[in-house]
């Protein structure tokens, strides 16, 4: 209990203060600080010598001090007695704490408290009736609503708008405030929309595209014409590229020399090769709150995608342009280049993670697809074909794309023909063969990768056909004889191992790639086991293909 100093009301600073708990407490002692010497309070239920009333008498005592804040640790009971106060004609001061920092330009309102060590910093507005609790920071061009409670330690940062009554909690950060984007169902992907500069403009994000590997969005930007797809977002999956700084490294150095190299051949580089966008610091890719990289590129406008064949020409178009990728980075410096997946196209290794992986069975899932199972350990000699050959040095490296599915190349959408080459993540030292192999698996196919009839699935050696003459048409000057004659091999083997990887996948309970249903990595297995089976059965047909063009 303080003693009460008698005095005449001209000599002495008064206070009156609703609510005699332990905040009015904290409050009475800091008035003191401040030079009030009289400070009594007004409390429903607390009785006190210092307590001289109830709340609601409040307007009794405005003649007596005319000085009157309302300490109620509640914040809607705060705001509420402290506009009645002003209604009422009291001055209701700020009361702020020596220890506090408020910068001159900031602005506290009447009734608000700014308690030990708090920091209240430039520009901010802090409406009246505020609480703003010992060792908070409110940083600079901030705007703090009345009756909000900022909790003890809490970081309030720049820019932000804290409505009026919300209590941030202790030690909570809270980040500047955003406009509201369509689309936008995750913090992080917010947060990398505001990375790369779009937050403030785009009009709507939305997911795109069919890759099983990375999470993509299209962005969309306002223009004179209406919302225009703008933007290619990526989250990139970082379970699968363990070093995401050292993809972007590669896919900047590769796209920086194609420019170059498209440029001299007379080509428009802006839609021929992938244009990487720098975050606002200037990093080739941005880190969400989770370590998750993102990445974006200008959208290819006039371009299309497809998932399957719909017009043979496409696949001669695909073949020639997976092959004049090949011929334009000839002399890019390979060493130069990142692993960024180790193996990833070494099917010994492939068919020792199937072997571990079926030892496991940590799924107890080999039971239902023995069939399968004995497709693949059928074919295990199989597997180092290439292998050998590469490290005997009979197949040179060089530096190749290793993912050469038809959907990751665009289309010019008014000629037709094969625009750029795009999904860059793998590109790394590997054999012509894996290129020209896996296009082959995936677009010389009758139907999708999960078809799940397999009575639809089919290799088409006239599409193979169509490849092999766009592919060795423009590489045919650059490949040893040895080169193309292990194009075939690269079919049969590029198509077994994303078999055995799905096999695989399927068996660890589907952690590399995304999956739709359980069964989905099973189902995809099968499509690839059915084309290995039918290549197997026109090897020396496609042999004799090869030759013909080369
Ligand atoms: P994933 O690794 O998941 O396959 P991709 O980089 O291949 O990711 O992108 C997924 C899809 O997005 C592509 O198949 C293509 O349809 C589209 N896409 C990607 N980049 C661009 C771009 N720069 N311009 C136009 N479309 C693109
Ligand atoms: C994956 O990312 P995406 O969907 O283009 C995979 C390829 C597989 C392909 C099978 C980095 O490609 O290796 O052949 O799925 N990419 C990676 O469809 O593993
Ligand atoms: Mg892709």
């Amino acid at each position: 209990m303080f003693p009460i100093w008698i005095h005449t009301k001209e000599e002495v600073k008064r206070l009156l203060i609703l609510g005699a708990g332990g905040f009015g407490h904290m409050i009475q002692e800091t008035a003191r600080l401040l030079g009030y010497e009289e400070v009594v309070f007004l409390d429903d239920a607390v009785k006190g010598a210092d307590v001289i009333g109830k709340c609601c008498d409040y307007k009794a005592f405005l003649n007596e001090y005319d000085t009157a804040v309302a300490a109620l640790g509640d914040s809607g009971m705060r705001l509420y007695w402290t506009e009645k106060l002003m209604e009422a004609g009291y001055q209701v001061p700020a009361i702020i704490h020596p220890s506090a920092v408020v910068s001159p330009s900031a602005v506290i309102g009447n009734g608000s408290f700014i308690m030990q060590s708090a920091i209240v910093n430039t520009n901010t507005v802090v409406e009246h009736g505020v609480l703003v609790n010992s060792g908070a920071v409110v940083d600079h061009d901030s705007r703090v609503g009345c009756g909000a409670h900022i909790g003890l330690g809490s970081v309030v940062k720049a820019n932000c708008v804290i409505p009026s009554r919300k209590k941030v909690e202790e030690g909570e950060v809270i980040f500047s405030t955003r406009r509201k984007i369509d689309g936008v169902t995750s913090r992080n992907l917010e947060d990398a929309l505001y990375a790369f500069g779009f937050g403030l403009q785009c009009s709507y994000v939305k997911p795109f595209g069919e890759g099983h590997i990375n999470e993509t969005y299209a962005v969309y930007m306002p223009t004179e014409e209406g919302d225009e797809f703008a933007y290619i977002l990526q989250r990139v999956n970082n379970n699968v590229f363990k070093d995401p700084a050292g993809v972007m490294e590669n896919i900047f150095g590769v796209t920086e020399y194609l420019r170059n190299v498209i440029r001299e051949e007379g080509g428009d580089p802006d839609r021929e090769t992938l244009s990487c966008i720098k975050t606002k610091n200037g990093c080739t890719y941005f880190e969400d709150n989770e370590g998750q990289p993102w990445r974006c590129y200008n959208y290819i406008s006039n371009s299309v995608c497809y998932q399957l064949v719909e017009d043979p020409e496409q696949f001669y178009q695909s073949g020639n342009s997976f092959g004049h990728f090949l011929k334009q980075l000839g002399n890019y410096p390979a060493s130069s280049l990142k692993e960024t997946i180790p193996d990833f196209h070494n099917t010994v290794k492939r068919f020792e993670n199937l072997e571990k992986a079926l030892k496991r069975d940590i799924k107890n899932r080999a039971i239902t697809c023995r069939p399968e199972i004995a497709f693949a350990l059928d074919r295990k000699q199989d597997c180092k074909v290439l292998v050998e050959q590469q490290e005997n040095g009979t197949l040179p490296l060089r530096v190749t794309h290793n993912d050469t599915k038809l959907n990751n190349i665009l289309f010019d959408a008014e000629t037709g023909k094969g625009l750029c080459i795009i999904d860059l993540d793998t590109i790394m030292p590997g054999l012509a063969a894996n290129d020209f192999g896996d296009s082959i698996r995936f677009g010389a196919a009758t139907a999708e990768e999960d078809e799940r009839d397999l009575d639809k699935m089919h290799f088409d050696i006239s599409l193979y056909e169509l490849y092999v003459k766009g592919y060795l048409e423009a590489t045919k000057d650059v490949l040893t004889p040895e080169e193309v004659e292990s194009l075939p091999w690269g079919a049969r083997l590029m198509t077994f191992e994303c078999g055995i990887r799905f096999l695989t996948d399927y068996l660890e309970g589907d952690t590399y790639f995304k999956t739709a249903y359980p069964e989905h990595n099973l189902v995809r297995a099968r499509t690839q086991f059915r084309l290995v089976d039918e290549m197997e059965q026109q090897f020396a047909k496609m042999q004799e293909i090869v030759r013909e063009y080369a």
